[in-house]
């Protein structure tokens, strides 16, 4: 009870004191605080940033503004209707400020909520086709997004050589006394390490562009509406420079695996062609036209590098005793970390398979 009236005093920060105001959990994010708020016929999503993790909140603030503000615009152009469930909407406070900062320190902003939608962890080809042109889409209409790059809101994200350094030093202090238990899985890391430092290495020779991407594609920030029909794409925290191969490798990772990011039944852990067929076909038909021949050749290796830098992540955070990510139950890290491990390996094996569907697929776009 307390609590809620916490939530409701923040709630009226941005939109003054309503009558009857309702906030409950929502989501399932593993770093922020998601909360649906119902105020008379308005719905909102207020959301608690983490700011252990998001060091500079003004700044994260301001890259979402500049992308909404330029999707929006070019929607218009466009002449889209519905354009306020088509792009998320900021809620400033009276004075104008995109967050509101309360007594104990806690970084709090508002959005409003998209109507009659959905997200899923599951989907199938049809779904995943359209998942991919709309993070094609997305990439290309941030393409020209003016005013200079976008803030880094979190240094290195999917920089591989930071993780791998970050990882072994971890494992050097073993400040928990995890590190027996997880050796061999370390060990496994340790040697697939250079090659996947290989888009680190292609950037540094001017061979890979940065360009900017999503950095969070999961399966579930996308929004379909009633009939399964794209919304838009949500959680624009990361949204800033990265290498195209990483957003289409993270949205496999998450939408071609058969099993849960945390399944503990590795049986269920699998890749699913078909999801891998539909989102590279989504994708392609409205990428292809801006991507290099090199960005087109990663890809594939992409799904690899994501999968492998998400188990590099997640056994971070075990041994060093589960500071970063939320985590429902003891080892859930080491859970995660195990499930994403098998997640590779399948993509190991298939590897051949889906290079060829990438490769197919884009010349039919070319
Ligand atoms: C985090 O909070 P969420 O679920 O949107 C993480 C992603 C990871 C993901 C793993 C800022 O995203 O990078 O891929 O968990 N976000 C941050 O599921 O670290
Ligand atoms: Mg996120």
């Amino acid at each position: 009870m307390q609590e809620t009236n916490k939530l409701k005093e923040i709630v009226a920060q941005f939109i003054g004191r309503e009558e009857e105001i309702d906030v409950k959990p929502l989501g399932k994010g593993h770093i922020n605080d998601s909360f649906k708020v119902i105020a008379g016929e308005k719905e909102y999503v207020l959301q608690r940033i983490n700011h252990s993790i998001f060091k500079n909140v003004p700044e994260l603030q301001h890259n979402i503004l500049r992308v909404t503000m330029h999707i929006r615009q070019k929607l218009m152009d466009a002449g889209v209707e519905d354009i306020n469930r088509r792009v998320l909407t900021l809620i400033p406070t009276p004075d104008g400020k995109l967050y509101y900062r309360d007594e104990n320190g806690n970084y709090w902003r508002m959005m409003d909520f998209i109507k009659d939608s959905k997200s899923y962890d599951e989907i199938n080809p049809e779904l995943a086709y359209r998942a991919g042109l709309a993070f094609g889409e997305f990439q290309k209409m941030l393409a020209d997004l003016p005013g200079g790059p976008l803030f880094e809101t979190i240094p290195n994200f999917h920089n591989i050589e930071a993780r791998l350094e970050t990882f072994r030093e971890a494992v050097g202090a073993n400040k928990v006394g995890r590190l027996a238990e997880v050796q061999d899985l370390v060990n496994e890391l340790e040697a697939r390490a250079d090659e996947m430092c290989k888009a680190e290495q292609m950037h540094r020779e001017g061979k890979l562009p940065k360009r900017t991407n999503h950095c969070d594609t999961k399966v579930n920030n996308v929004l379909f509406d009633n009939n399964d029909q794209v919304l838009c794409v949500v959680d624009l925290d990361t949204v800033m420079p990265g290498y195209v191969l990483s957003d289409f490798g993270d949205f496999i990772r998450t939408g071609a695996n058969k099993g849960a990011e945390d399944d503990k039944d590795l049986y269920n852990v699998a890749l699913d062609l078909g999801i891998f067929e539909g989102y590279t076909k989504g994708y392609l038909e409205n990428a292809a036209s801006f991507l290099t021949d090199t960005e087109i050749q990663n890809l594939a290796f992409g799904a690899k590098l994501l999968t492998y830098m998400q188990t590099v992540r997640f056994l971070t955070d075990y041994i060093e005793g589960d500071t970063y990510y939320k985590i429902a139950y003891g080892n859930h890290n080491l859970v995660r970390s195990k499930a994403q491990f098998k997640f590779l390996q399948c993509l190991e094996q298939d590897f051949d398979k889906m290079q060829e569907i990438v490769l197919n697929t884009a010349a039919k776009y070319k």
